[in-house]
């Protein structure tokens, strides 16, 4: 069974590189260094290239984990990254000044990808910050005509990563 690929991306700190590390069956290749700009003050490293993580489903399908890098400067690799994935999962901090406008960037950034196949948003840190909510984020994708599942989740926690990936294999029909 060939190995389908599945992309995480939303902002810097988001929690790309912990949804992956929190679900992959192997400790994930990570390419995160120190960060030295503005983002160090909120967390130490950051990823410049990617992340890859590999979990296999209980049918035998194996799924990898590929994580984008957050920050703009490393956007180039975002177009890399998409080539041959099959589906995408937003990951949003709610503890950001402007969460819905970091979705709608990121919507916008990765549009042509989700034409061709579909995206799921997990809204992490909610316990940090409790707003925007749920209800706000679906408005929003309403107003957009993108309604996609959008779930408050915890990166660190598996059972939270596992639905969000179980979300979207059911939006693609591959459980
Ligand atoms: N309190 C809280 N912390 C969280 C939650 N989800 C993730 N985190 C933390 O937030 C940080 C996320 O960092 P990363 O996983 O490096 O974020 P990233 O999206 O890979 O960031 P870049 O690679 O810089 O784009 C980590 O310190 C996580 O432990 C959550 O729901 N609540
Ligand atoms: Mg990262």
């Amino acid at each position: 069974m060939k190995q389908i690929k599945f992309i995480f991306t939303g902002p810097p700190g988001a929690g790309k590189t912990t949804a992956i590390a929190t679900i992959s069956e192997f400790p994930p290749v990570s390419t995160d260094v120190f960060s030295t700009d503005g983002l160090a003050k909120v967390k130490e490293k950051t990823t410049v290239a990617m992340d890859f993580g590999q979990i296999t489903l209980d049918n035998g399908q194996k799924i990898g984990l590929y994580g984008t890098p957050g920050q703009q400067r490393f956007k180039f690799m975002w177009e890399i990254l998409v080539q041959g994935g099959l589906g995408l999962i937003v990951l949003v901090d709610n503890r950001r000044p402007e969460p819905l406008k970091d979705l709608e960037a990121y919507l916008d950034n990765f549009a042509d990808f989700i034409d061709e196949t579909d995206a799921v948003i997990g809204v992490t840190c909610s316990d940090i910050k409790d707003t925007p909510s749920i209800d706000d984020y679906q408005e929003l994708l309403q107003k957009r005509g993108q309604v996609f599942p959008t779930f408050a989740i915890d990166a660190r926690n598996k059972d939270d990563v596992l639905f969000l990936l179980n979300a979207l294999l059911t939006c693609l029909e591959l459980s």
